[in-house]
């Protein structure tokens, strides 16, 4: 069957469907960058909803269930494929047809857009984008399609087929099929002799070069519109989630909490200062409302919880300090957030955790895989499921819409980001990411102190010079901390308060009288055991780094 003698049916409906992909992908693209919502296929959807009388509504609710939207969604792009086959039919027939046949789709993508509640004068872009591109595609298409005027004079195809009037190839196409040679003045060659075998399989080549350009087109915009849409809807999400009230307040801050001296690391670290360290090339985007955490393995009720079960739980605050074990001695991956979450061990003695467990292996939305010792998640700490830092939700960067946090663990055997499965299990059966890379299989983060001021390498005044810094030992608590100069008497740190054991604490001496010339000066702190830092300088492989943090100094 020939749709104007020429273009073989199936060709020219795989050109309209083509195109069709085609106008979906830029589309999306175009929604990805200028508004998510304004994707015409998902605004025609919505229309159609609205649209659809109530009783059919129920219905199809009744029928579909949860699917019901996939099922709309399906059926748009069912009938959107068979429209632009058709388009592609029409195409061939006569390229206005099919230029007109897309245009009228994009009134009706653009009627649904501007009829949606939030529609803005921007949301006729999408569309316009997608139809443009559509018809660009449609065009060259179709045009590479059929034959060169002259060979298809020469060599027609398809027995007695009238030549049509609308292929107005450039020359340099033509040539590129290379066939037209001998054949002029529109003699048609015997059977025998006509090249006519060869010009179709080099239209077809042709024609098939084109269209997958075309897919890949498709595929790329829209892949990346996905992507940038995927973003942006959770960006919104994110901004429109409203936090529930802790059940739990966190210890108030003591007054000294914060020594506020410039260049001194913050007691918190706002959101945006603070340091990010994952695996993730692209940072995933889960959305809220579809965002599950299942938790099964050694349990006698395997769970799922999704992120409004988890905030009708009691929600506990607290100060924690994270740090990464791949943090240099003196180094920025360490920072202190108010966090707000569910109980870990809560949920976990709601699942019933079976004897012989020591393990928890969570998961996240990018299959990233962290291993926890369960024992210390059980044992009474501020173990948590957050969803909020610093008073927001979770940035993306930090996890959202909900992560792990353990106070005293370091960030890759307890703080798993987009965390969305949990599987209680043993050591000896499961291995996580890092581990299965030479790291060790429980983290317990190391005593440390690092000096903020003066910074290494600086000059400073002669004179009272302020040296200042951090101490952390999470889950038990900083003690003290000791500076020297030039390995000289070690002297006390003024330590600044802390609400529990388990954040950082600033410090600071403030007397130092530095003399013109070269000065290193070093930290250590003591822990609540009664450990002091050693010296001794280990690296970060593979259960984080110990030394003291040194900076030197030009006094001039
Ligand atoms: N999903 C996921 N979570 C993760 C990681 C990761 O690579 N992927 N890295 C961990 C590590 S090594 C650290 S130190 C902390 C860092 O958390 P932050 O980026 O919020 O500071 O996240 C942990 N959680
Ligand atoms: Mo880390």
């Amino acid at each position: 069957m020939e749709s104007n003698g020429r273009v073989p049916l199936w060709a020219a409906a795989l050109i309209g469907l083509v195109s069709g992909a085609v106008a979906v992908g830029v589309s999306l693209l175009a929604a990805g960058l200028v508004k998510a919502s304004a994707f015409p296929v998902v605004a025609v959807g919505n229309a159609a909803i609205d649209l659809t009388p109530a009783g059919l509504k129920d219905f199809a609710i009744r029928t579909f269930g949860e699917n019901d939207k996939v099922v709309l969604l399906a059926g748009i792009f069912l009938v959107l494929a068979v429209i632009a086959a058709a388009v592609g039919v029409l195409a061939a027939r006569d390229i206005r047809y099919g230029l007109a046949g897309l245009a009228a789709f994009g009134v009706v993508g653009v009627l649904a857009v501007l009829t949606r509640p939030d529609a803005g004068a921007v949301d006729v872009v999408p569309t316009l984008a997608g139809v443009a591109a559509a018809m660009f595609a449609l065009h060259r298409l179709t045009g590479r399609a059929l034959l060169p005027r002259e060979a298809g004079a020469a060599a027609p195809r398809e027995e007695g087929s009238p030549t049509g009037a609308h292929d107005a190839h450039p020359a340099g196409e033509a040539h590129e099929t290379g066939d037209d040679t001998g054949e002029r003045h529109g003699t048609p060659v015997p059977p025998v002799m006509r090249a006519g075998e060869d010009l179709r399989t080099l239209d077809r080549r042709r024609l098939l070069i084109g269209t997958a350009g075309g897919v890949v087109v498709a595929g790329v915009t829209g892949v990346v519109g996905r992507m940038l849409s995927g973003r942006a809807q959770v960006a919104a999400a994110r901004v429109g989630m409203e936090l529930p009230r802790p059940s739990v307040r966190a210890t108030p801050l003591p007054a000294g909490v914060d020594l506020k001296i410039r260049g001194l690391s913050p007691f918190v670290t706002p959101n945006h200062d603070f340091y990010r360290v994952d695996t993730a090339l692209i940072v995933p985007q889960v959305d809220p409302r579809n965002w599950t955490l299942r938790i099964h393995g050694m349990v006698d009720r395997p769970v799922e919880l999704a992120l409004a079960d988890l905030m009708k739980l009691p929600l506990e605050e607290a100060d924690i300090t994270l740090c990464c074990v791949s943090n240099e001695v003196g180094g920025p991956y360490i920072g202190n957030a108010r966090w707000l979450g569910a109980s870990l061990a809560g949920v976990l003695r709601d699942a019933g955790v079976r004897a012989g467990a020591d393990m928890l292996l969570s998961t996240s939305a990018d299959g990233w895989t962290c291993g926890t010792p369960i024992d210390v998640v059980l044992d009474g700490r501020d173990a948590l499921l957050a969803l909020a830092m610093n008073g927001e939700a979770l940035p993306v960067d930090h996890g959202f819409p909900v992560r792990q946090v353990v106070p005293g663990l370091y960030g890759y055997v307890s703080a798993t980001k987009w965390v969305t499965e949990i599987k209680v299990t043993r050591f000896d059966q499961d291995e996580a990411y890092w581990t299965s890379r030479g790291w060790s299989a429980r983290g317990p983060i190391k005593t440390q102190s690092r000096i903020d001021l003066p910074r290494d390498g600086s000059s400073v005044a002669p004179g009272r010079t302020v040296i200042a810094g951090v101490a952390w030992a999470q889950h038990k608590g900083v003690d003290a901390v000791e500076v020297r100069v030039d390995g000289g008497q070690w002297r006390q740190a003024r330590l600044a308060e802390a609400p529990t054991a388990d954040t950082w604490r600033q410090w600071v001496v403030d007397d130092w009288d530095a003399t013109p010339g070269s000065h290193t000066i070093e930290v250590r702190a003591t822990d609540a055991t009664g450990y002091t830092q050693t010296p001794d300088h280990a690296p970060v492989t593979p259960d984080g780094a110990t030394g003291w943090h040194s900076v030197s100094v030009e006094v001039a």
